[in-house]
């Protein structure tokens, strides 16, 4: 939106004055004044002025290990509360460090400001020591962005930030702040208002297309409510549950949407995609005839969705796949608050530009006058079906009963091997599924999203869109010091955990007391899971243990998490699993438990890239 917005000059009635001060007091007096309560800040040269200047200050400062993990935690504490989480770093590598957590923002539109340290003025352009053009690197995956040049602009940059960080379609801000600047003085102006032209994030649907949308569903036999994560965002899971059951139509959500609509729902169809249940693809595009190969013809077993309404989603190609074969024969609707999403992706027969809480809120007050008559009586008997047939669901098989991690480690005790999905079900029941989920990336994500039902919104923190390992354990933290009295709980695959694993310093040092079970197939299984479906199981550098020391579990993360004085501990066998769950559960402090697990495990259902729900292998 960069090139849309400007200020409107007229718009500033009855500003306050404040005394005189060096601008990095005034960037930390803004930021109390946006009522931060916590800063995930890494210091260097060009951002030390703002370090002094939050000594002062009543913001609780937390110092990550890596910008990215301060970047993650930033973003865990915005998805956990809806407020923008705070990251900071000082100029050249320091903000780079940021890249990757502003992206993630970005792909999941997650409200952040993000602020760096810059050269002097003086020094831009100049190649100066720890310069880079952070404005200009960060400008594809940024909602919007300021380079500070006048320390009288302060005031106005940083509530601007948070306001375009938090309303409409929430996203990333970044605000560079050079080094001259921070110690220019002035007095500050506090602005009273906003007003940003071209920027307008209260929209909202009119009534005729709202009652297009009740005339569908009057005359549709299978309609699906297909919700992502601008449910959550926009605060509309009230809403959405009382529109689902006064209309009496399923629900499927995106993983972005985990939360969004109770999992346990009757009218619940888990999430749909790549990996999300059978059901939930069926009944969206279709149910067909199983083809081994995307030359055969596609042959319908009984029909999908006749009205979709999407309604904070953007038809991610991890939903869609072969998009053109995604619910190719119902009418979408399509309801989302970015106008730039509309026929994006997927060509939609009704799209409408709304704050979602707003629409569905509507829906339900023109639901009450004149109820809809239909109950879909069919339409529920053939999703029962559906989930009778094909639930999610895993067993210890052949594979893995012959496989070298039986060999190498559970030789003579066959019978205690621990699955992947058993530890996320254990966990589930012992934490009675009211645990916040972080993840890392890779398989032990979607089993977290399989295993672990949902049930409120902001329940389960994933990086969706960017797909970012090392994601999980600092998201952890973020949502742990937004949410001090929930159990915080990183589910992490071996590889993700090692990307942020200095993290466990800040978790010590901060007394932040999020806890990781670490999946640890020694792989990088989702990889290796594709390299076992479409390259004859050929390893392209995803063991991640010592070749040479096979039956040693490497690295070592129990010793790793004790030399952080972190408590850590490891289980092999299933006999142990519980006990060490509930240890975990019970510790008051950070906690590492290091579950190994067979490598051998795929995630199903898994429609390939691209393919349909008729390539699905459930
Ligand atoms: C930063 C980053 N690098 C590479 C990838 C590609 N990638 C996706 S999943 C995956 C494997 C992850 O391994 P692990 O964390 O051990 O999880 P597992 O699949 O074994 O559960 C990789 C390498 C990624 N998503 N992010
Ligand atoms: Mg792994």
């Amino acid at each position: 939106m960069n090139a849309k917005v400007q200020t409107k000059k007229s718009a500033a009635p009855k500003a306050e004055i404040g005394q005189r001060m060096a601008g990095c007091d005034i960037l930390i007096r803004a930021l109390e004044r946006e009522g931060v309560e916590c800063v995930f800040a890494y210091p260097g040269g060009a951002s030390m002025e703002i370090h002094q200047s939050l000594t002062r200050s009543t913001i609780r400062t937390i110092l990550p290990r890596h910008e990215q993990g301060g970047g993650f935690a930033a973003d865990g504490y915005a998805r956990a509360t809806g407020r923008p989480g705070v990251c900071m770093a000082t100029s050249g590598p320091g903000a780079t460090n940021l890249v990757t957590a502003i992206a993630d923002a970005y792909m999941d539109s997650v409200p952040m400001v993000a602020i760096t340290g810059q050269v002097p003025q003086a020094m831009i352009g100049k190649g100066a020591f720890q310069e880079t053009d952070f404005f200009g690197m960060t400008l594809p995956v940024v909602k919007h962005s300021y380079l500070i040049t006048d320390v009288n602009e302060i005031p106005r940059v940083v509530k601007e930030a948070f306001y375009i960080a938090r309303t409409g379609r929430p996203g990333p801000v970044v605000i560079d702040f050079p080094k001259n600047i921070q110690q220019l003085r002035t007095q500050p102006v506090w602005p009273s208002e906003i007003s940003l032209r071209g920027y307008d994030p209260n929209q909202r649907a009119d009534d005729v297309a709202l009652n297009e949308i009740i005339g569908l569903i009057e005359k549709s036999e299978r309609p699906v409510l297909y919700c992502g994560g601008g449910i959550i965002t926009g605060e509309a899971s009230g809403e959405l549950r009382q529109f689902a059951e006064a209309a009496q139509i399923p629900v499927t959500t995106t993983i972005m949407g985990c939360g969004a609509f109770p999992e346990t729902h009757a009218l619940s169809l888990r999430w749909l995609g790549m990996h999300g249940a059978a059901y939930a693809n069926w009944a969206v595009s279709g149910e067909f005839q199983h083809r081994t190969s995307p030359d055969q013809q596609m042959i319908r077993v009984h029909p999908g969705a006749d009205l979709l309404l999407a309604f904070g989603v953007r038809f991610d190609d991890r939903v869609t796949g072969k998009v053109d074969e995604f619910c190719k024969t119902g009418t979408i609707v399509h309801i989302d608050v970015d106008q730039s999403e509309h026929n994006k992706n997927r060509k939609v027969q009704l799209a409408v530009q709304s704050d979602i809480r707003y629409a569905l809120g509507r829906l339900n007050e023109m639901i009450r006058r004149r109820p809809i008559r239909k109950t879909f009586a069919a339409w529920h008997q053939q999703i029962a079906e559906w989930k009778a047939r094909a639930p999610l669901r895993y067993s210890v098989t052949e594979e893995v009963s012959r496989s070298e991690h039986m060999r190498e480690h559970l030789h003579g005790r066959e019978s205690e091997v621990i699955l992947p999905q058993m530890v996320i079900e254990t966990l589930y029941e012992l934490t009675k599924g009211e645990a916040i989920i972080t993840t890392g990336v890779g398989q032990h994500q979607m089993w977290a999203g399989q295993y672990y039902k949902f049930t409120w919104p902001r329940q389960f923190l994933t990086s969706a869109g960017l797909g970012a390992m090392g994601y999980g354990f600092p998201a952890a933290l973020g949502a742990k010091v937004a949410r001090p009295d929930k159990q915080v709980i990183d589910i992490d695959g071996d590889g993700s955990f090692l990307m942020n694993i200095q993290e466990l310093a800040t978790a010590h040092i901060e007394k932040i007391a999020a806890k990781a079970v670490i999946l640890n197939n020694q792989h990088l299984g989702m990889v290796m899971q594709w390299e076992d479906k479409f390259y004859d199981g050929n390893r392209g550098h995803t063991y991640l243990g010592d070749p040479d020391k096979r039956r040693q579990i490497y690295p070592d993360y129990v010793a790793m998490a004790h030399s952080f004085n972190v408590p850590a501990q490891r289980v092999m066998y299933k006999k142990d699993l519980r006990a060490a769950l509930q240890a975990m559960l019970d510790s008051d402090q950070p906690y590492v438990l290091d579950v190994i697990c067979p490598y051998t495990e795929h995630v199903i259902p898994f429609i390939p890239a691209g393919r349909t729900v008729a390539d699905m292998i459930y």
